[in-house]
Formats: structure tokens, sequence, C-alpha cells
């Protein structure tokens, strides 16, 4: 594959992003696209198709960060490019109830195992801000639990030791977030049971919810251990509090049904975005009806949006599960792809003999390379990777024409489009970045 610097001068990104940062902070609508944590600047895009993106500079990148997870079939899928155009032609918004809100709504309640009744909303963010209201009003407590590294999105209440972005940057907790909305929100250490109990017996009665990530994608990649889930089920059930699966990230791409399908375990309530939206802007909470039937102006627990439900974005959400239901194969061939991917970066880490430097995790299509020695099973672990030596594998396979995401406190995805070839190439150029970062030989 031919090196980037190969290809065309980076002229037009590095005119853009000069222009960019004149009239927007860091020249950027999401802080994690800048590239802070890796040196350099990044490469603006011009267009994407299936697995791969071109840049304004001309070069083409075979990409495993998807938009950070909406494209589980590729980019611009024929079936949601169709979908949207199609829409349009209606009108872009209404304002009012439309069908195809209906019809998205009755299929994410026919696959996700927790969900009856759902409300749409335009992002992760609103998703999961309006379901721990919704958990604050059912059970009339104040007190939210999450976990170290994850990342629920950027309202106030989760910006407190959050992953993503807010952990690349080292401001896990924002400035800006005021004491007594922080003082709300306890932390636990996932994969952990102390701290979780902890939290719940010196707060009888006052948790409202335990939020978790089922599977940490952000921060990096880190399973459930065995039973853990089954834990949280359980001790949010002896303490009346309830418990959010935020899906945002894994929902409909770990399975049909996501991780709590993969998984078998139930929560109170159900996060979605990213790839119900195929790629638009949509976010989504659901549950049982007694809980949802809570909301505004079915209940009492208000939550609105201008855009929610949006025509455009309903129509690309029943495309990608038209084409996620075209075929049934579907989620076995990710498994089976990321599989390949997961056995040839085991061996490219072992032939460099640097097994106790690296760990590559893995769940279903979403993946992390993490720069320490496993096993990963939570923040603490995370944290101790290399970043110095993860920017020089980045850059290593940007130069090869591969675009992973540009921090190590990120999943990477595997989508329909991608082929065994892709995943070879990923471990090809990997085994030659890492040479390069370690100083190790060929
Ligand atoms: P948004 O508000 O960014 O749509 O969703 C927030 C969110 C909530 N929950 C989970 C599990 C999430 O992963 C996210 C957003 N994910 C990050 C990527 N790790 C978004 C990328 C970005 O911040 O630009």
């Amino acid at each position: 594959m031919a090196r980037v610097t190969e290809r065309p001068e980076r002229a037009a990104s590095a005119e853009l992003q000069a222009r960019a940062e004149r009239v927007m902070p860091g020249g950027v609508s999401s802080p994690v696209r800048a590239w802070k944590a890796v040196g350099g600047s990044p490469p603006f895009v011009r267009s994407a198709n299936g697995a791969r993106i071109v840049t304004e500079d001309g070069a083409e990148l075979l990409d495993f960060v998807g938009s950070w997870g909406p494209m589980l079939l590729g980019h611009a899928h024929p079936r949601i490019v169709e979908a949207v155009r199609g829409a349009a032609t209606s009108g872009t918004s209404f304002g009012a109830p439309t069908e195809r809100e209906v019809l998205l709504a009755e299929r994410i309640a026919e696959r996700v195992p927790s969900v009856e009744m759902v409300r749409f909303v335009n992002s992760g963010t609103e998703a999961t801000m309006s379901a721990v209201r919704l958990a604050r009003g059912v059970t009339e407590r104040p007190l939210i639990l999450k976990f170290e590294g994850c990342y629920h999105g950027h309202a106030d209440a989760f910006l407190i030791r959050a992953g993503s972005g807010a952990a690349t940057f080292g401001t896990p907790t924002s400035p800006g977030v005021p004491e007594g909305v922080a003082a709300d929100t306890h932390i636990a250490r996932f994969n952990d049971h102390g701290t979780v109990e902890a939290i719940f017996d010196v707060n009888p009665g006052k948790v409202a919810a335990v939020i978790v990530e089922p599977v940490v994608g952000n921060s990096g990649c880190i399973p459930p251990d065995a039973g853990y889930l089954e834990f949280l089920r359980d001790v949010t059930e002896r303490h009346g509090a309830l418990l959010i699966f935020d899906e945002v990230m894994t929902g409909l791409r770990l399975a049909r049904g996501g991780a709590q399908e993969l998984y078998g375990v139930t929560p109170d309530l159900t996060t979605l975005g990213k790839v119900i939206g195929g790629g638009l802007p949509v976010g989504a909470y659901g549950g049982p009806r007694e809980l949802m039937r809570r909301v505004s102006p079915a209940g009492d627990v208000y939550q609105a949006g201008t855009l929610s439900g949006n025509p455009l974005a309903m129509a690309a959400g029943l495309a990608m599960l038209d084409g996620i239901d075209a075929d049934p194969g579907l989620y076995d061939h990710l498994d089976t792809l990321g599989q390949r991917l997961s056995d040839g970066m085991r061996a490219a880490i072992g032939d460099r003999g640097l097994a106790d430097r690296l760990s590559f995790q893995r769940v279903g299509s979403m993946f992390c390379l993490y720069f320490t020695k496993g096993p990963v099973r939570n923040w603490d672990d995370a944290a101790k990777s290399d970043g110095e030596r993860f920017a020089k594998w980045f850059h290593g396979l940007f130069e090869r024409g591969i675009q992973v995401a540009p921090s190590g406190f990120e999943a990477g995805f595997l989508s329909a489009a991608h082929t065994e070839d892709d995943v070879d190439a990923f471990v090809t150029a990997s085994r030659e970045a890492l040479g390069e970062a370690f100083g190790t030989a060929a």
C-alpha cells in the first residue's frame, strides 16, 4: 500500500485547518477529531464509501473509525443514501409526528429486549441525560453512579472522570461543571464489586440509577468480566435503583439487540444512537412502558427537541435496519472478521516480543490495541497505556493509508464493508508500524 507521504501534499487540509481554527474552537466540531493526542493535524475528509475515506488532499484511507461507530454497513451505503435522498424531496423537518418515527420505534422495540417504548432525540448525549432525568424522576432520588472511563456524552452530570475525548484531553472532570452537579455523580470502578456496593451502602435510598457502557468503548474496548453485568442487575434491584445500559455505541452493533442481547442481561432503560441513525443525528432512550410513560406529554418528566424524530434521520435509521435485516449472517460475519483481526494482531504482537507491552482486546466488531500489558479490565489499567508509542503506531498506520481513532482511549470499528484483505492490511501495517514504534527488528 503506497505511503501517504507519497500521496499528494496535505496542503489542502492544512489550508482548511488554518481557516477552521479562526472560526471554530480547535478547528473541529468535536474535540477528539483534532488529533491533539497524537500530534499533527487531521486530514479534512471529502468523501467516503464502504470501508474507505478520501481526503481533501486526494489520499484514500482504509477507515477503522467509521464515524465513531454509526457506519455498521460502511460509508455511503446505497440503501441509506437512497432513503435520505428520497425523504428529502418530501421535506426535511416538520416538527410534527410522522409514520417513519412509528416504524423505527416499532422496529427498535422489536429487537432490543429492554425496550417496549422509545423516545427519539438528536444525539447520544441527549439520550443519556434524558434517561438519567427519567430515572431521577421515577425513583425520586438524586444520585447517579457511573464508572471511571465510561463516557456518556457531555452533559454536566457525566463529565466526572469520563472517558473518550474527556480522558484523551486530560479533562475527565471538565471546568464549568458546578460542584453541586458533580456531587450527585458518584464514581465506581468497572469490573469491580466493592466500589459499587460501597456507594450504595454509604448512600442508602439515594441512588437513582447506575449508568454503564456494557462494553466500555470509551476507554478502548473493555468487556465486562463474566457475571459483572448480572452483578449490576442484582445490586440495582437490591437497592431499588434503575440500571441504565448506555448502548449508544454497542446498540445494534454487538448483536441485533445490542450488548443486552449478547450478554443476556436486561437493564431498566437503554440509550441508543450512532447505528440507529445510519450516520444522521439520532439518539434514543427506551424501556418498559411503565417507565417510559412518565415522559412528557404522557407523563410529567419533561424532555423535548425541535428536530427529534427528524424525517431524514428516521429514513436513514430505517434503511440501516433494513440493511441489517437483509443480511442474517451480518453479526457472525463481523465476529469472524474481528477474530481474524484479533488473531493477526496477537501474532504480530508475539512475533515482535511485545506481549508484555501491548494487548489487543475485541468484542464483536469493536476493538482496541492497548499500549500496556493486558488484560485491561478498567480505566486504571487503560490509563497505563504508553501514549507516545500509541502515537507512533497511529502515524505509522496513517502513513500506510490506514485511519484509526486518534486516541488510545477509543474503540476501533469493523463494518460489513471491510474485507479479509482489509483486515490483513491492518495487521501488516501494524506489524511494520509497531516495529518502528518500538525499534524492534522487522
Ligand atoms: P453523542 O452526544 O456524541 O452523539 O453521544 C455521546 C455518547 C454517549 N454514550 C456513548 C457510549 C458514546 O460512545 C457516546 C459518544 N461517543 C464518542 C466516541 N467515543 C463520540 C465521538 C466524539 O465525541 O466526537
